[in-house]
């Protein structure tokens, strides 16, 4: 496909891993810190639609659904930009030329769809406030680990990390951008309560993703026919999507995220994770998540 010059990314100087600092209690890239006032100050509007997750969890595949919905099937329209500028990501800080999301978001007309990663206690207060829609994915803790340990070593601008058993001690310790995975999911479990989220599953998306996308639809009010809904299923298949260099992040130049290492689009299944533990790993999982998940109601497939 031949890019029109705005959908192509600009490569910047020389692209540095970032560090993580301290940002009310959880790790996050020392750029967004550099940024929080103004982050923190961003103005949601009422009709905004927020995609939150973890990193790592199915953002772009939520954001692909949410776009084919919202466009009523039509894959051209979807396929207008890449999907970080059909949906900004709103705490991502880049070096110039290339624009943050905060910057992108604010010059989006009504009615934005915006992503992020935040925390509850990191989201800026005016999404609370104006009441604004959310959709949250999780996805299990050990296909969500291994898929983002990959992520690192492909994303140039991410920390430096060690190798896979250092990782992995490190995630459970929430040592890792955006702090921990048991804080985020059971925050926003919990936030659901008290605010218009639709919470969803990884697995389940994966299990029947016709049944997904129907909720997500009836969430935002839409409602999908059979011919919209299997296009739709089909468009944001795995294999589709990741064909898709409007959806498989290749527009973003190799010196930030470089695919020769690990695709963005890197495998898409639930239970890879028994590629990469140890038996002394899986148990040692398996019983800090036991402790760290005892006293909630939200459970996760780790096979299907
Ligand atoms: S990011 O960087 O946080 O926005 O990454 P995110 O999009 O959340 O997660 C990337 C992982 O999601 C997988 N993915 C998909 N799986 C199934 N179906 C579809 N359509 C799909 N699109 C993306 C992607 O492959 C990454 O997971 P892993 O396990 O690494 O393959």
């Amino acid at each position: 496909m031949d890019l029109k010059p705005e959908q192509k990314g600009v490569a910047p100087g020389p692209f540095k891993r970032t560090v993580l600092v301290d940002c009310k209690g959880v790790p996050m890239p020392k750029e967004t810190v550099e940024h929080w006032d103004r982050i923190w100050a961003f103005q949601a509007r009422p009709d905004d639609l927020l995609i939150c997750t973890y990193p790592k969890a199915g953002t772009t595949w939520i954001q692909e659904i949410v776009d084919m919905i919202q466009n009523g099937g039509d894959a051209q329209k979807c396929a207008r930009a890449p999907t970080d500028k059909r949906i900004p990501y709103l705490e991502l800080c880049l070096p110039k030329p290339l624009s943050s999301g905060l910057e992108d978001a604010e010059a989006m007309p009504s009615p934005r769809t915006i992503k992020s990663h935040f925390s509850v206690q990191l989201l800026p207060p005016s999404f609370w406030e104006q009441n604004c829609k959310m959709i949250y994915v999780a996805r299990n803790i050990k296909d969500n680990a291994v898929s983002y340990f990959h992520f690192h070593l492909m994303n140039k601008g991410m920390p430096e990390i060690g190798p896979w058993d250092q990782f992995l001690q490190d995630f459970i310790a929430g040592k890792v951008a955006y702090g921990s995975w048991f804080d985020h999911v059971r925050g926003w479990w919990k936030a659901k309560d008290r605010h218009p989220i639709l919470y969803l599953f990884y697995e389940d998306m994966k299990k029947d993703p016709a049944q997904e996308i129907q909720k997500v639809a009836k969430f935002l009010g839409l409602e999908l026919s059979e011919s919209v809904l299997s296009k739709i299923v089909q468009h944001t298949s795995f294999e589709s999507m990741k064909a898709n260099p409007m959806a498989n992040y290749s527009t973003v130049p190799s010196s930030i995220l470089d695919h020769t290492v690990s695709p963005f689009m890197r495998k898409g299944i639930v239970g890879d994770w028994k590629e990469h533990f140890t038996v002394a790993q899986n148990e040692q999982f398996d019983d800090i998540y036991a402790q760290k998940m005892r006293d909630t109601s939200l459970t996760f497939q780790t096979q299907l």
